[in-house]
Formats: structure tokens, sequence, C-alpha cells
């Protein structure tokens, strides 16, 4: 079969391909030494929504864009979400904070301290209240708990209390939402952090029921770590709930996806299609986590979503007939090199003319950039707070 009539096989699961955008990269961030600002940056979420809406209006990608509460904080949510549906999108997974106040900082779902963990249990309520208005599904719990001394607190305790808190979380979904716990090795507790691995994370959230799963980002893992196991084992379980993108060199760098490293994603592709994780009834959300420090946000996010999509279909292209044969017979570097062909395949002629007989730009990158719009919110964004980390 020549590539292009392979190709033609694997564009139904394109053609479904969503990946969720996070509100927060529209923002100005930065690092602890600095947070630039730029030029025509949103002021409020809707501005954010309006720059996200046009990450999809050119790559048909990413129908849904992800809150930040309190960041994305607003009077009447099912007002935004006809904003959003007006801009052509959806709103999708609720994120909670519980790592930017006073009052949390020695922890705050696994505190010791019950008043605490109360403060941070009604904080959730808040994000599930909205979760109803907005007509999300996910609300999504990142914890910055941890500590930085050893003997500082009870790790044992904390995970107890953890658990009592998720406990009281989970109580309180409705019946189509669902609870994602995503965990993070290390920063900004130095020692331990309360949910450091998916191990942690599936323990706690299979003590709370089937709508409780893990969140995978993939800035989370000591370096070295092979994350696409990972994602093996936990499609297994059935508990993937979903993966916040970006790459790293080095710590939690919130990078462009795929940019460090293609062939990790590519690895991890590999194994989500492996597992089902692109199959048309699975509920695995893939969302993009990312921070775009120096460069432009909005094209930023238009590359993101195009690393995803080219490395998905690459994935797609695996001969996994041949493979499987190869890895029956152990012929381990013919198993390898079926693998190794489908991720040199060069997709994106292919891509792009698949994307033209839809509708959408051959070149989305380029379709934006000639849209007029960077210039439109550069002079018309004058005067207010710029939004970002922690606005
Ligand atoms: C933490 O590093 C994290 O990845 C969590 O997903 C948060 O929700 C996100 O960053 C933004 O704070
Ligand atoms: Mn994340």
């Amino acid at each position: 079969m020549t590539t292009s009539s392979r190709f033609a096989t694997i564009t139904p699961v394109l053609e479904r391909q969503a990946i969720e955008l996070p509100s927060w990269a529209f923002g100005n961030s930065g690092t602890r030494f600095r947070v630039f600002g730029t030029p025509g940056t949103p002021r409020t979420p809707q501005e954010k929504i309006s720059d996200a809406a046009q990450v999809h209006a050119v790559t048909g990608l990413a129908p849904t864009v992800a809150l930040h509460i309190p960041w994305d904080r607003v009077e009447d949510y099912s007002e935004l979400r006809s904003f959003a549906k007006e801009q052509g999108v959806d709103l999708g997974t609720i994120n909670s904070n519980t790592f930017q106040d006073e009052e949390y900082k020695y922890g705050s779902l696994a505190s010791s301290d019950p008043a605490v963990r109360q403060r941070a249990i009604d904080h959730h309520f808040e994000c599930i209240d909205i979760l109803h208005a907005t007509g999300s599904r996910d609300l999504k719990i990142w914890l910055a708990d941890g500590t930085n001394y050893p003997g500082q607190d009870d790790i044992r305790r904390r995970q107890d209390a953890l658990a009592e808190s998720l406990a009281a979380i989970y109580a309180r979904l409705g019946d189509d939402q669902r609870l994602v716990l995503e965990y993070k090795f290390f920063e900004p507790s130095f020692y331990h952090t309360d949910v450091p691995d998916w191990g942690t994370s599936y323990a706690q959230v299979s003590a709370l029921g089937d709508r409780a799963l893990v969140c995978l980002d993939t800035g989370h893992h000591a370096p070295g770590t092979n994350i696409e196991f990972i994602v093996a084992q936990l499609l297994r379980l059935g508990k993937l709930g979903s993966f916040d993108f970006n790459s790293r060199f080095y710590a939690d760098d919130d990078l462009i996806v795929g940019s460090a490293d293609p062939f990790q994603l590519f690895r991890i592709l590999a194994e989500v299609i492996r597992g089902g994780g692109m199959d048309e009834d699975s509920a695995v959300a893939f969302m993009l986590d990312q921070c775009h420090n120096i460069e432009e946000k909005i094209p930023g996010q238009i590359r993101s979503v195009l690393n995803v999509q080219e490395m998905t279909a690459r994935a797609l292209l695996i001969d996994r007939e041949a493979l499987d044969a190869a890895q029956r017979e152990n012929d381990v570097l013919g198993a390898n090199g079926i693998y190794m062909d489908a991720f040199y395949t060069d997709v994106r002629p292919l891509l792009a003319e698949w994307r033209e007989g839809r509708g959408l730009p051959a070149d989305p990158m380029v379709a934006f950039r000639d849209s007029g719009y960077t210039d439109k919110i550069r002079s018309e964004r004058v005067g207010g707070t710029q939004a970002g980390w922690g606005a």
C-alpha cells in the first residue's frame, strides 16, 4: 500500500480528534525571574476564549477551552458559555486552584489543618457548580501540596486527609461529571508532594469510584521516565482520564508539545491508540497545558495542536499487523524497523491536502498570520490589566 492510500484509512480517527486548549496559555506567563507582557494579551476570560477560537478556526482541532478558577471567574457562567459558542467553541474542563491563597501555604486538600481542608473542599464545590453552569464534564485537580523538609509533616496523615477531602468532592459530582487527579513529582514542594506519581493518583481515585480518573501531564515526570508505559498501564486499568500535553527539557517547562522530543510524543500516542484511547467510544480527554513565555501565544497553540495531529497520524500509520507478527516471532530489529518506519513517515503534505479537502487552510500557521487578528487585538486591547499567571 502506498503512504497516501494508507493515510486514507486513518482519516476517520483524525476527523474526530479534539484537543482542549488551556485558557491560561493565552495570558502572560514566565518564570520566577520575569513574566514578559505582550501587546494584545487578553484581559478577560472572554478575550482568552476569542483567542482560543482562532486556533480552532484554522485547525478544526480545538473545539473546547479549559477554564482555571479563580483566574477565569465571571459573574455568569451560562453567559460565558453562550459567548464561547458564538465564537465557535465550547467550555471544557474546570481546573481548580488551591495553590495561590495565603491559607494554602502548607497545603490544601492534604493539609493537616481541618479548616484549611474545608476551605479547599468548598473551592471545589464552587468548581462543581461551575461545571453545571458551563455544561462541562471534568473537574481537574492538581495540588501543590507537599513538604520541603523530611519530618516537616506526617506523610501518612496527609494521604489520609487527602482521601477524605477527595471523597467529599467526589460525592458532590453530578452523574455525568468526572474528577481527574493530576500528579507531579516535585514543585512547588521539593521534598515530597502529596500526589507525586501515577500510582498515588491511581490509588486515590480508585478508592473514589468509576468517575474518578488519573490525569497525566507529560511534563510531570522525572527525566528518563517511560511515559508511554504509564499510558499503557492506565488504559489497561481503565483509569486514564486525561492528558495535559506539553514538552520539557529539564523540569515542568510547559513548552510546546512535541517540541523537545517528537519521538516521545509519537511513542505516547502509539500507546494511546494501541490501548483504545482514540477509539470512537473512548472518554480520554486530550488537553494542552502549556505556557508561551517568549513566543506568540496563538501561533504557539496552533503549532501545538498541529504537532499532536501530526504525531497521531504517524502513530496511526504503524502497520499493526506486521508489527504484531514480528513481535510474536521475536524479530527484535524487524519489529523496531516497522515502528520506526511509521515515525519517519512525513505526513505533513498529506495532512495539508486533507485539511484543504475539509475546507480548512492547508497551512494553519500561515492562515492565522494572514488573518490580521494579531494586529486587530494589538490595537483594540489597550489599557486594562493583562491576564497572567495568577491574574
Ligand atoms: C501544575 O504544574 C499544572 O500542570 C496543573 O495542571 C495546573 O492546573 C496547571 O499547571 C496550571 O496551573
Ligand atoms: Mn498540568
